[in-house]
């Protein structure tokens, strides 16, 4: 490898140790190589100034920068979670355009780009992270950087249809191609992006993913995210799951992690337990639903409703279903510790992952890496994962027919010990071997390879 890498994410862990796949990822990475992690402090100052502040890391150097009020509600809460969000999670109808939220998010962007730029290096690997640095390239590209600079969208590229409701469409390939490396999380990503591309005045599709625009040459490819499966199916086998969920020994539990948003499927996965209560049989297994959802994003108008709606839901199953000592769905709107969460995915009978756009999700390779392998529990996945194309041997289900949802959960909870393992060897096999190194690593080694053409 050569030159220092360079790592750019909104958020970097300066207040405290890494928690969270992605970011610890990233320290391990660094923290191997040294180098330089950019991001937001987290702190919004009334007149943030154009200097970094420094941390230091385990082995590399934290650079954050203050947002001002503005900016928060601009760049942040505005056009990169109000605007781009949605765009790319198929709801393009939940967008608040707002020409002002533009310009502040391309203000936050040039920003960056002007104070970055003063301490980049030619031979500088530089890896951007998510949509709200989508010009970042293109405004170092204007600070007169040249380093090599690689970009991963971790949600999912956005339909073409939908891209012609973003009024900055025309741009968005400009944005591209300011990088080296356009990274996506899936097959199905890459594809959504060629099909923008193609036909494109002024671009050309070359070999295998490598695009030719205007004067810029680029290459788009997928590199699915994994976890550290490793540790994770470590931390679960640590606690007794089941002792802290206070459950009675013959109830089975159905498990469901995400934060609160519109693209996660909440309402109807709480509509299909429902069913599944139901329609069940007398003497088919007491099941309940343990539905983890910490809120985000609740200064965003199209997030209020969503924790009313289900709550509403979980109100009316309950309503339903419940008796004197039994409770069906039990619902958490916090944070758990990761130690936690681990232990009861592994206490799990069924993960119900069902978003209706999710870029990868990353709870879905949890559950698989938390499970006891000699009695795993069985895993529901929505055709509109990201996860769904190394996951095949999941029970696959469309998120929008609660009826489909219901029997997949009948299935689940019916499942022989033999058929839960094979599945279960295909898809651990899958999460232990791509795991997040193995994603950082091909990443890498593809830019180590572009940076070596372009010398
Ligand atoms: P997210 O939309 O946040 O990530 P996901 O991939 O599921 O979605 O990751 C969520 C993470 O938060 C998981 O590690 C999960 O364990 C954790 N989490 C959720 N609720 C929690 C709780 N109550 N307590 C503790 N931890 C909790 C975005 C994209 C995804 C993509 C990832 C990584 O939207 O599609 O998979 O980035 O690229």
């Amino acid at each position: 490898m050569t030159g220092r890498l360079v790592v750019v994410s909104n958020r970097v862990p300066s207040d405290g140790p890494p928690s969270g796949g992605l970011v610890v990822a990233l320290h391990d990475c660094l923290r191997a190589t040294g180098g330089l992690w950019f991001g937001t402090s987290g702190r919004i100052t009334d007149d943030p100034d154009d200097s970094f502040a420094q941390v230091q890391g385990d082995g590399y150097t934290m650079r954050t920068f203050d947002l001002s009020p503005a900016e928060q509600q601009g760049y942040y809460l505005g056009y990169a979670n109000s605007v781009l969000w949605p765009l790319c999670h198929r709801r393009a109808d939940l967008m608040a355009l707002n020409a002002g939220d533009y310009d502040t998010y391309m203000q936050v962007n040039r920003r960056l780009a002007r104070m970055m730029a003063a301490e980049l290096r030619p031979d500088d690997r530089i890896w951007i992270h998510d949509y709200h640095f989508l010009p970042l390239a293109d405004c170092l590209r204007a600070e007169g950087v040249t380093a090599t600079i690689g970009y991963f969208h971790h949600i999912p590229f956005p339909a073409t249809h939908d891209m012609m409701a973003l009024p900055q469409h025309d741009l968005f390939p400009h944005w591209m191609a300011g990088f080296d490396l356009f990274g996506l999380q899936t097959q199905r990503d890459v594809a959504a992006a060629l099909e923008m591309l193609r036909g494109l005045p002024g671009a050309e599709l070359l070999r295998d993913g490598t695009i030719s625009y205007r004067e810029r040459r680029f290459e788009v490819r997928s590199f699915p995210i994994g976890i550290d499966a490793a540790a994770f199916a470590e931390e679960a086998a640590r606690i007794d799951g089941r002792a802290l969920l206070n459950f009675a020994p013959d109830e089975r539990l159905v498990i469901g992690v995400d934060r609160l948003d519109y693209s996660k499927g909440l309402d109807n996965r709480l509509r299909a337990f429902g069913r599944y209560l139901r329609d069940r049989a007398e003497d088919a297994p007491k099941a309940s639903l343990l539905q983890i959802a910490p809120p985000t994003r609740e200064e965003v108008d199209a997030y209020q409703q969503i924790r009313e709606d289900l709550e509403r839901t979980a109100g009316k199953v309950n309503g339903l279903h419940s008796d004197l000592g039994w409770t069906p769905i039990r619902y958490i709107h916090s944070g758990v510790p990761r130690d936690t969460l681990a232990a009861v995915y592994r206490a799990a009978d069924v993960g119900f992952v069902t978003p209706f756009c999710d870029g990868m999700n990353l709870v879905a390779k949890e559950f698989v890496a938390a499970q006891d392998p000699d009695d795993p529990g069985v895993l529901i996945l929505s055709q509109f994962a990201g996860a769904v194309e190394q996951m095949a041997s999941a029970l696959i289900v469309n998120p929008y027919d609660i009826g489909e949802m219901a029997r997949a959960l009948r299935q689940a909870l019916a499942m022989p010990l033999e058929e839960r393992i094979d599945r279960h060897q295909a898809l651990a096999r899958g999460v232990f071997r791509k795991d997040v190194a193995h994603w950082t690593r091909s990443y890498l080694d593809t830019m180590d390879r572009l940076s070596a053409a372009r010398a």
